[in-house]
């Protein structure tokens, strides 16, 4: 295969209400897309990058910059490329994961469209659909947070996450647990928030018999995190300070963390998550699938991937309707809090043309 054109298209999705974490609010989605053309097929690819730097440093426009200076120049002197050659091939450019993770989906993409495989094959799936969790942001008031919960396990989500932060943390989860139970499976997300100083503080939310705790310190802080698992019954899961499988065999042998989750676009791309997912498997460290508000063309990806063996807790695999009113894509829909895993050819589904040029902001074709 060899690559013949690429082309950056910048959407903005509005989200069907306001989405709160302790680094803001977002109410729509601004995202890259890449298509790569190739002699064979063309392939798509979704940067789960933000408009800002709040989840990681990475955003939009950088990951754009990035792509059209050096990542796509560098692909597109490769005669004979495929997907592997991607991570060998940007190498030498450090960091911007999320640029690098969109441009080898297209490139996988295109490649197994042109062979006829299908992603989750070519990952090693074992299931046909993959359980659903919803992920619940910060609310005005508990009455309002209760609300959206009820209406979530109404739809069929089999596990609840409460977005949390200093102000915002144990009674919310004990409202949640006083009305809904004990029996659903509850957890929590931090976002870096905390610090280890609020260490007692945290050991709090440990009568309610949470699956995790969701990165509650800074990303860089692999040691904070191993010190304060030595406090708390719940037990830790990284997400912002996995960046490869490289910082994930760190952290699990450090015992900075008992669970991991998996976000492609965060560790470079699918075939880095499958390392990291096989290594966590010979551990015995469960992961599960993030989410980062993806429009269909990632969701069909992701929901490839959490249908590997060692995804056995449910993930942010929302359906569309959580985030979307209108997705660029056919949208998934929930069956008894599944998700279908797609079964044709590459991440196996295709934008909805009108839908995809209604939300279009930019569109840069780059000439190889
Ligand atoms: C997380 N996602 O697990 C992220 C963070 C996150 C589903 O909780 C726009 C784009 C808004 C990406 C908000 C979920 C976002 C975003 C939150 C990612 O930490
Ligand atoms: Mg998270």
């Amino acid at each position: 295969m060899k690559l013949t054109g690429v082309e950056l298209r910048r959407i903005s999705l509005p989200l069907v209400s306001p989405f709160r974490t302790s680094f803001g609010t977002e109410t729509t989605r601004d995202a890259l897309l890449v298509r790569v053309v190739t002699t064979e097929a063309e392939g798509w690819g979704e940067c789960v990058a933000m408009a800002a730097p709040l989840y990681s440093s990475e955003y939009a426009d950088a990951a754009a910059d990035v792509l059209r200076r050096f990542f796509v120049p560098a692909l597109a002197s490769v005669d004979h490329l495929t997907a592997v050659d991607v991570t060998p091939t940007l190498q030498k450019f450090h960091g911007h994961r999320m640029a690098k993770a969109a441009l080898e989906t297209a490139v996988l993409d295109a490649e197994l469209r042109a062979e006829g495989r299908p992603l989750a094959r070519e990952l090693g799936a074992v299931h046909t659909q993959v359980p659903c969790g919803v992920s619940v942001g910060i609310m005005n008031s508990t009455e309002e947070l209760l609300d959206a919960v009820g209406n979530y396990l109404d739809e069929g989500y089999l596990r609840i996450k409460l977005k949390i932060q200093p102000g915002w943390d144990i009674d919310p989860v004990a409202a949640v647990r006083n009305r809904f139970g004990d029996d659903i499976l509850l957890q929590v997300d931090a976002n870096t928030a905390y610090t280890v100083a609020d260490t007692r503080h945290l050991a709090r939310l440990d009568p309610y018999n949470l699956l995790l705790i969701e990165q509650p310190l800074p990303e860089d802080d692999i040691l904070g995190h191993a010190q304060l698992a030595q406090h708390l019954k719940t037990p830790i899961c990284l997400d912002e300070s996995i960046t490869s499988a490289q910082t994930a065999a760190a952290a699990i042998t450090l015992k900075a963390c008992s669970i991991i989750n998996i976000k492609p676009g965060r560790v470079g791309g699918y075939l880095e998550s499958r390392r990291i997912h096989d290594l966590c498997q010979s551990h015995n460290i469960p992961v599960w699938c993030g989410g980062m508000l993806e429009t269909g063309l990632g969701r069909a990806a992701n929901l490839a991937l959490a249908a590997l063996p060692n995804f056995t807790l449910p993930g942010d695999t929302s359906a569309s309707s959580r985030y979307y009113q209108t997705d660029i894509t056919p949208p998934f829909t929930l069956t008894n809090g599944h998700l279908p895993v797609p079964t044709t050819p590459g991440i196996g589904i295709d934008p909805l043309e009108a839908e995809l040029a209604e939300v279009t902001t930019h569109t840069e074709w780059l000439k190889l």
